[in-house]
């Protein structure tokens, strides 16, 4: 039996529709893309095609825990309620805390708010948003009076100039960068400037690309604002009607010269000049914007003076032209509309109006003061003034910074409670409570995207185990804590409800977000619910696109507020003793702390092990080797990564953010990430580490290619990748074993009932060991051990495990690692959809005298799904 679900990805602030085929039986589904959701139509890129091999059931927790036991739920719930309780009682209501995430659904996140500031009556509420989009939110507020986005998708195809700050959109906003890139197709005359220390994929596109110095962003665009001024290229008349405080915010700018700009930027002048110029010539001029610019000292000053240019020239909420913030979580935007931040109120009320959000939930103990804010909060914890604290749907021991502290403060906390749908994160790891969640697939209720979209998740299965949704949880603590009248939500929809209506209470059109046409939507219709953008009141009953393009904002005179801006660089600077910096971030296939992409083995194929881009110069300098390994230091902690040469700007490195303890046993890098953050939006500096690199030299390395999952446990450095049949570990040790054969037997051989054929081959001189396991004609496992990381190529030997059986010439060369002659080596994957290598690609290329990816993609198939590989597939040409 099988039935078609109309939902939406889980993954990025794009918010792309999903119709799901589900096989209920077999727990399967298969993923297409929603024609009819305005954020895709139709369109996924890799993750969010890969959704059907995360929803299964191994490694799900699916059973509450206390105190590492499996119990019931009544067990659990009493003890969390009476926990909360007794701490609350002995220490007051800021002793505990609440730690949430854009990734929980709207409905989760406005009870858990609605509970800890409304009844339990502390600020202690905040969220992983607090890393992600507080910048934003804060310069918003500080330009237009209200957390709003003005713009949306559709001025993808509109625009003339489009500017990416801070934002690699080709991997982490994947649909809107297919997006754009279709309308450059169309458009030829539209411009694309990337602006980024790093060449990144998104720069495949790009017009102009400005390498910038990290961090220095706040001076390009004041030197803009003064360039405008200069060429006189304002829109006198909008600053006039529509704005207030431009002639501050200019005098503090003191013209600029483009030389200037250059020489702090480290930027090439006629680049910056050709920028300026553009930005002046062209009428729709979009701003994207994402974590370079908010995860910054100075976050919030950047992005009011990225606003700020476009006020100057009055491009902004128009159709192709304004400011778009991308929110990275698939539900950033809803966790900014319930109050997830310990500085906001539900429904973007501000605490100095607390009283109607207390009116309406009927909470007279509703706290008049914000709590603590993400980094606070675990210092808090780490002082033991925060005594117990819960944790949903965020992975802080990975993505804080200074996570080794983090990591200390959960291990000293009286209680930590930790609701997940995964068993093992190095977050549950620290819990005395653990509380299964349901997760996507299974949960249900509303998301909103990066352009104020609110579209439906809708449950495609039964829940797995005992797993609960996080809302039901949530209010199921509330009641035993005695609120059960103001808890007492049947599902979903009630809460939606409830959530609709505090947005149109005593709004009288003073707060931008208001849902109140929806404060009495009946089941049925929000069963059927259409993807909508906010507003969606009386005044605008289909929602509205774009915010301000009437020039009314929601400051106190109406008008849009100019910032002046001083630039300061980041706190931390590079010294003699850490004198490289570190930039962070995301790759194409992964998502985050890899809990869920992990599980699908066509995502790990793209980049399998945690790895630091360098320069070459800068390898060379600090002694290191193309794909050896290397150990990074900063004053907080440390990891090691493989080495990768790219064209990165000289003195910088960038390590992926989404290496764990589960995959890794030295990839966690929010290790090392500095604790400075934004003195107005609370933003880490994520971007801006100051770090040492050394060669890490062990003794051996090698890998393991294994059909079963193996527990490898004595060697000094090992990470784990699922493969398609197979699991992939990489090693190195700091001492030899006495015996290789014995190595072997203890961790690739867990039974001593099986009779593997062995072939193996030492070369005890030059510390080569080779061993193969062959059960049924099927290769069991594989080790390459060498004195370094001079290994064969890992593709032809993985293809050969997920083969049901070998040819007689593959297994004769099973101990080379290479091919028999005519036998086919891939490569390293680079379409992760279609599985297709780089060899293969290659030697296509070759052969057929291709000259573009399209050709590619009708020869291969590559690059024609997502697209996501398709700047990597350019590359192959040059
Ligand atoms: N594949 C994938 N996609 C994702 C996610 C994921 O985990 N994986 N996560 C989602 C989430 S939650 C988020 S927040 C978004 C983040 O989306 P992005 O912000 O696009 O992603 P990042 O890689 O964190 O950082 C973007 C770029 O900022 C650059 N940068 C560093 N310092 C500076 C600077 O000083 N100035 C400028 N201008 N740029 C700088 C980095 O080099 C990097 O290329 O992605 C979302 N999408
Ligand atoms: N150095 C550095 N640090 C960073 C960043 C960076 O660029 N550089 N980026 C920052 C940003 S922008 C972000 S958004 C954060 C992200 O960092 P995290 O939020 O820590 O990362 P995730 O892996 O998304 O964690 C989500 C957790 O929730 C679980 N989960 C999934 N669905 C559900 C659900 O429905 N209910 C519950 N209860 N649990 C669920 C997942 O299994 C996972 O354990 O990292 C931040 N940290
Ligand atoms: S772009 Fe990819 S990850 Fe983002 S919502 Fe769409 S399918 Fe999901
Ligand atoms: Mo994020």
């Amino acid at each position: 039996m099988t039935k078609t679900i109309l939902t939406t990805c889980p993954y990025c602030g794009v918010g792309c529709g999903i119709s799901a085929t589900v096989y209920e039986d077999q727990r399967q589904i298969k993923i297409n893309g929603d024609h009819s959701h305005p954020a895709n139509f139709g369109r996924l890129c890799s993750k969010g095609s890969a959704l059907g091999d995360t929803v299964e059931l191994k490694g799900r927790l699916l059973q509450p825990q206390v105190y590492g036991r499996e119990t019931d739920w009544i067990e659990a719930l009493d003890l969390v309620a009476d926990s909360f309780k007794a701490v609350i009682k002995k220490y007051g209501a800021d002793a505990v805390a609440f730690y949430g995430s854009g990734q929980l659904l709207t409905e989760d996140y406005y009870v858990a708010n609605k509970l800890m500031k409304g009844f339990i009556g502390s600020g202690n509420m905040d969220t992983n948003s607090r890393l992600c989009m507080s910048s934003s939110v804060a310069g918003h507020k500080r330009a237009f009076g209200s957390d709003t986005v003005p713009n949306c998708y559709e001025d993808y195809e509109h625009a003339e100039l489009i500017i990416l700050i801070g934002s690699n959109t080709a991997w982490c906003h994947p649909v809107s960068f297919q997006r754009i890139c279709a309308a450059k197709e169309a458009n030829p005359a539209l411009k694309i400037v990337v602006i980024d220390p790093r060449r990144t994929a998104s720069c495949d596109i790009a017009d102009l690309h400005l390498p910038l110095a990290s961090g220095s962003d706040a001076w390009l665009f004041n030197g803009l604002l003064s360039y405008l001024y200069e060429h006189d290229a304002l829109d006198s008349a909008y600053i006039e009607a529509h704005t207030e405080g431009f002639i501050e915010s200019r005098d503090s700018i003191n013209n600029v010269s483009t030389v200037q700009v250059a020489e702090h930027c480290q930027l090439n002048a006629e680049d910056v000049q050709q920028f300026y110029d553009w930005f002046v010539h062209t009428d729709k001029v979009l701003s994207l914007y994402s974590q370079g610019i908010n995860q910054s000292s100075s976050g919030t000053d950047k992005v009011n003076a990225i606003i700020n240019c476009h006020l100057a020239t009055g491009k902004l909420g128009k159709v192709g032209s304004g400011a778009l913030s991308l929110t990275g979580q698939p539900n950033a935007m809803g966790g900014r509309e319930v109050g997830g931040m310990a500085n906001q109120l539900a429904a973007h009320i501000e605490f100095s109006d607390v009283d109607k959000v207390a009116r309406f939930w009927n909470a007279p103990h509703t706290t008049k003061k914000a709590g603590l804010t993400a980094v606070e909060l675990f210092d808090a914890i780490h002082e033991g003034k925060i005594k117990a604290v819960w944790i949903m749907g965020t992975n802080p021991v990975v993505s804080l910074p200074n996570a080794d502290k983090v990591k200390q403060a959960l291990q000293g906390c009286e209680f930590v409670v930790v609701s997940d749908c995964i068993a093992n994160t190095d977050t549950t790891a620290l819990a005395h409570v653990l509380l299964p969640a349901q997760g996507w697939s299974e949960k249900d209720g509303t998301v909103t995207n990066s352009e104020r979209r609110i579209s439906r998740q809708r449950a495609l299965f039964k829940p797995a185990g005992a797993a609960k949704p996080d809302w039901w949880i949530i209010t199921q603590i509330a009641r035993r804590m005695g609120f059960e009248t103001e808890f007492n939500y049947q599902n979903p929809v009630d809460i939606f409800r409830e959530h609709a209506a505090l947005s149109g209470f005593e709004n009288n059109g003073q707060r931008d977000f208001d849902i109140s046409a929806y404060a009495e939507i009946s089941a049925t219709e929000y069963d059927q619910f259409q993807p909508t953008q906010w507003p969606v009141n009386a005044a605008y009953p289909q929602g509205r696109a774009r915010m301000f393009a009437d020039g009314q904002f929601f400051t106190p005179s109406g008008k849009a507020r100019f910032i002046a801006v001083t630039p300061r660089p980041p706190v931390n600077q590079p010294t003699a003793d850490y004198p490289l910096i570190l930039n962070t971030g995301r790759l194409r296939d992964q998502w985050h702390t890899m809990t869920r992409t992990a599980l699908a083995a066509k995502l790990n194929q793209h980049k399998p092990e945690p790895f630091v881009e360098i320069h070459p110069n800068d390898a060379t300098h600090y002694g290191l080797q193309a794909n050896g390994l290397a150990h990074l230091e900063s004053q907080w902690g440390s990891m090691i990564a493989r080495v990768q040469l790219t064209e990165n700007k000289l003195g910088s490195v960038f390590v992926p953010m989404h290496w764990t303890e589960q995959y890794a046993s030295h990839g966690r890098m929010g290790a090392l990430v500095n604790p400075v953050v934004d003195p107005i939006s609370k933003q880490p500096e994520s971007k801006h580490t100051p770090v040492r690199i050394r060669p890490y030299t062990p003794v051996w390395q090698g890998f393991i290619l294994s059909r079963r999952e193996l527990k490898i446990t004595d060697v000094d450095y090992w990470i784990k990748s699922k493969g398609d049949g197979f699991y992939r570990y990489e090693l190195a040790g700091d001492t030899l074993p006495d015996d290789w054969r014995d190595y072997v037997r203890k961790n690739l051989c867990n039974s001593t009932a099986e009779n593997p054929q062995w072939q193996d081959y030492q070369d005890t001189a030059k510390g080569v060991y080779r061993a193969a396991r062959l059960l049924d004609e099927q290769l069991e496992s594989v080790i390459f051990i060498a004195a370094d990381h001079h290994l064969p190529e890992r593709s032809w030997l993985s293809m050969l495990c997920a083969k049901a059986e070998l040819t007689k010439a593959e297994r004769m060369a099973l101990l080379t690692g290479s091919p028999p002659v005519g036998g086919a080596d891939v490569g390293a994957i680079l379409c992760a959809c279609f599985n297709v290598g780089e060899k293969t690609i290659l030697a296509v290329i070759k052969e057929q005298g291709l000259t573009t990816h399209q050709q590619v993609g009708q020869c291969l198939k590559a690059g024609t799904n997502c697209g996501s590989c398709i700047p990597e597939i350019k590359a192959l040409f040059e």
